[in-house]
């Protein structure tokens, strides 16, 4: 099969995911296209099956704003035409479908057909998706796609409700190494060489915006720390870090807290945790809380979207109300001053995790790629 994979090639959940499904299809036999405007960050091997095509930028004093959606349009196209694509998977609706949609047209007037799968990741619905300057584009180019996944029952669920669509919408959950991850686990050392023994280490990973809430898990462990010796370690980089790292400051936690900036590959780090904190305001899905507890990280997340079908409560960790940081102590400390039950809710999270293991999801895509081009 020859797939076409659209995402974003920046930090971020979508285009991880994006990335390590064109892995693993290429490790399966596939042979894999990525188009985006960058190298995808976590692309970072060589695969004789794996193709990155750039989209080129045209520069032009009248452009205020690059019309990359017309750029990425006429790349899909030249790829579809010159590597015989027999299908595309775009992933985060904005602006990918649309520009699946409109590439589609172009090859069906050169009587060629190049069916487009959507995948909705969560903001592309949540936050963007919703702003009236997007909504009629999204619910089109959602309409005309040849199939529709999303990472999460919730997302779904949000989808249906915001937009209308007559199409199916399939859940696939997100998936994870598991297996790499447990090895990763065995031989990482701690990423902090001056912890001493009895302290625990919570820790986030993110690209640091407004829906993470990150100063909810600065006051968190603001109060973790007076009770037990701790640090925390954040890792990532993004439009709140300023902010937020003067509220560490003011919070006299300086010495206490670690900002790791940008790390494309975390998990070495993220094994050095006792403690995952994920308290957005909203979560399709938590692929970093996924992979904490793949190691045995028990998580402390908020129980919007489809967090709650990765975090079971009172099982791999806690879910609480968004922004009621008062229950996050609580659970955290819980945790963290009860070996007994952080133990029980080690083994559940990797229990957990294992279900989302790339080897039970990727067989899901290639059957709905084969669904797709069955009804062609
Ligand atoms: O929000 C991010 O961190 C990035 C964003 C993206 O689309 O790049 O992540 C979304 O997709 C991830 C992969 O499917 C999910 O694990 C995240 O939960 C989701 N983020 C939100 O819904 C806020």
């Amino acid at each position: 099969m020859n797939i076409g994979i659209v995402c974003y090639p920046t930090f971020g959940g979508s285009g991880a995911v994006a990335t390590e499904l064109g892995i693993a299809l290429a490790k399966h036999g596939c042979k894999v296209h990525f188009i985006s405007y960058n190298l995808p960050f976590k692309l970072n091997q060589f695969n004789e099956n794996i193709v990155y095509h750039e989209v080129e930028w045209y520069e032009y004093p009248l452009f205020e704003y690059q019309p990359y959606e017309s750029a990425l349009t006429s790349k899909i196209v030249d790829v579809a035409l010159y590597e015989n694509l027999d299908l595309l998977h775009v992933h985060y609706a904005i602006p990918h479908a649309s520009a699946a949609y409109m590439a589609k047209q172009i090859l069906k007037s050169k009587k060629i057909s190049l069916p487009y799968i959507t995948t909705l990741h969560g903001t592309d619905i949540t936050l963007v998706g919703k702003d009236p300057s997007f909504e009629p584009i999204i619910r089109f180019s959602l309409n005309n796609s040849d199939a529709i996944t999303s990472v999460s029952k919730a997302l779904k669920k949000e989808t249906l409700q915001t937009f209308k669509i007559d199409n199916n919408i399939e859940v696939i959950y997100n998936f994870i190494d598991f297996y790499k991850i447990q090895r990763i686990r065995q031989s990482a050392n701690c990423c902090l060489s001056n912890k001493s023994k009895n302290e625990k280490i919570l820790m986030h990973i993110s690209n640091f915006r407004k829906v993470k809430r990150i100063d909810d898990i600065v006051k968190v462990f603001a109060a973790v720390r007076k009770k037990i010796p701790s640090k925390l370690v954040l890792v990532g980089d993004g439009p709140e870090k300023p902010s937020i790292e003067r509220l560490v400051r003011e919070e006299h936690l300086s010495k206490d807290v670690v900002f790791t900036g940008r790390i494309a590959d975390p998990l070495e780090i993220l094994a050095s945790a006792d403690l995952y904190l994920l308290p957005s305001e909203t979560e399709s899905f938590g692929l970093s809380a996924l992979e904490a507890m793949a190691m045995g990280i028990p998580v402390i997340s908020s129980n919007s979207g489809g967090i709650t079908e990765v975090n079971i409560h009172g099982k791999t960790g806690f879910t609480c109300n968004v922004g009621d940081v008062n229950s996050m102590i609580k659970y955290s400390l819980e945790l963290l001053t009860n070996p007994k039950k952080y133990q029980q809710f080690q083994h559940n999270a990797i229990d957990q995790a294992k279900k989302f293991d790339i080897k039970n999801i990727l067989p899901k895509y290639m059957n709905l790629y084969k669904k797709v081009l069955g009804k062609r």
